[in-house]
């Protein structure tokens, strides 16, 4: 294969001659506690054991390095979704729930839904919500500031997205707090059978009939993201029986995330008072310091493909119908591609981060999550001098999502 790692068609020779490369066999377990607990000496572990390992615990192949990762996101034809992003092989195995019209999709089907959900969070919607997600957010730091110290998991990362998404969404007040826990749900059943995924799934009944019941378009109030999804079934773009399944995919990705993304900031600023203190020199950056804060914490980990045929990747062999694990996370930290991975820099150019994954299936919610994470802390380096990790930090597991149970900390005023 070529030296960037593009996956080639194999059958023709692709590896000019060279016999293929053996895969390493590693035993690491990437949905265990103690990998959660530390990933990083694994996920170098993973990346300088080649460009593809097999992980023996789930029987999958696995790809850690900037240049394998970005090069199967952009190769969709080869790596499929519509086998389940997860380790389940919708192929094989009956999904838990109805898959996904658009994370659980491939061309040309995809397109079709993509293209709705793109209008539907568009530059010119965010534009609408602007105002209102800068004030929320003003309006919660000031308060937050009087109280001095909190838990900023529950009382920031968590209630922020809660005061602005479900609204713009267009939920009624009832019942909103099904979302965590469907949203956490969602998340752990894209990883193995482990506890994880089967205790969420044996306690999901309640979630999903709540969610059920708020896609449906008589419970969407006008004007939010809910009602224009079920406006593009008057147009012919999707039907009626679509509608609510992506508003599903709103209420699935399009909360928890976030909360985790502003977790992740929150927890960069009060671990790096340089930063924070460069971010107070210049608001502006507000937004490039959310987005590193992406890369660098990487709230959503991994995800799955699902070869559609053979291919070659990083000079071995891999076979059709093999799941392959993204690590997200470990190439947004390879050194192969980043100075000082590991560190907190406000100011780098985060451009190419797959945080937000890359290529076609790339968050098609990254704007409202960029406004969000913009808003805070925004509001942050205007009204913040600094914050103070003041108890104990405990982590939150999940087998897709990288964040904190609780954050305690002290705030003080600018
Ligand atoms: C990106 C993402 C995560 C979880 C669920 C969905 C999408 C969905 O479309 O339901």
């Amino acid at each position: 294969m070529s030296a960037m790692g593009s996956p080639q068609a194999t059958g023709s020779n692709s590896s000019g001659g060279r016999p293929p490369a053996a895969i390493p066999h590693l035993a690491i377990d990437p949905f265990s506690i103690a990998f959660f607990d530390d990933p990083f000496p694994a996920h170098q572990a993973l990346r300088d054991a080649g460009p593809v390992v097999y992980l023996e615990t789930w029987n999958v192949y696995g790809v850690a390095r900037y240049a394998e990762v970005h090069a199967v996101l952009n190769d969709p034809a080869t790596f499929c979704s519509g086998r389940g992003v997860g380790l389940s092989d919708f192929a094989k195995e009956t999904p838990w729930r109805p898959p996904s019209l658009i994370l659980e999709a491939d061309p040309p089907a995809h397109t079709r839904t993509r293209a709705v959900l793109s209008k539907v969070l568009s530059p010119t919607v965010m534009k609408q919500l602007r105002q209102h997600f800068t004030a929320v957010a003003d309006a919660t730091i000031d308060g937050l500031l009087a109280r001095g110290s909190f838990d900023a998991v529950v009382e920031l990362a968590e209630a922020y997205p809660l005061s602005v998404f479900p609204d713009a969404l267009g939920l009624r007040p009832e019942g909103r707090q099904h979302l965590l826990p469907y949203a956490g749900l969602v998340f752990n059943a894209f990883g193995p059978p482990n506890e994880l995924r089967q205790s969420a799934i044996a306690r999901s009944a309640p979630h999903q009939a709540y969610i059920a019941e708020q896609c449906q378009r008589e419970n969407l109030a006008p004007g939010g993201f809910g009602a224009c999804i079920h406006a593009f079934a008057d147009t012919g773009d999707i039907t009626d029986k679509e509608a609510p399944l992506l508003v599903r995919s709103l209420l699935s990705a399009g909360l928890d995330t976030t909360v985790y993304g502003i977790g992740a900031a929150v927890y960069c600023l009060a671990r790096y008072p340089d930063q924070l203190a460069r971010l107070r020199a210049d608001p502006t950056l507000a937004r490039n310091a959310f987005e590193e804060a992406i890369r660098l914490e990487s709230p959503v980990q991994t995800f799955f493909r699902t070869t559609t045929r053979a291919v070659d990747i990083g000079g071995s062999e891999v076979g059709e119908g093999e799941k392959v694990l993204m690590f997200l996370g470990a190439a947004n930290r390879d050194p192969r591609r980043w100075a000082e991975p590991d560190s907190y820099d406000v100011t780098r150019k985060t451009s190419g981060h797959v945080g937000f994954g890359s290529g076609i299936h790339m968050c098609v919610g990254q704007l409202v999550a960029r406004l969000e994470g913009e808003a805070v802390l925004s509001a942050i380096a205007r009204k913040v001098a600094s914050i103070a990790i003041s108890g104990p930090v405990t982590r939150r597991y999940n087998n897709t999502l990288r964040g904190l149970e609780t954050l305690p900390i002290t705030l003080t005023a600018a």
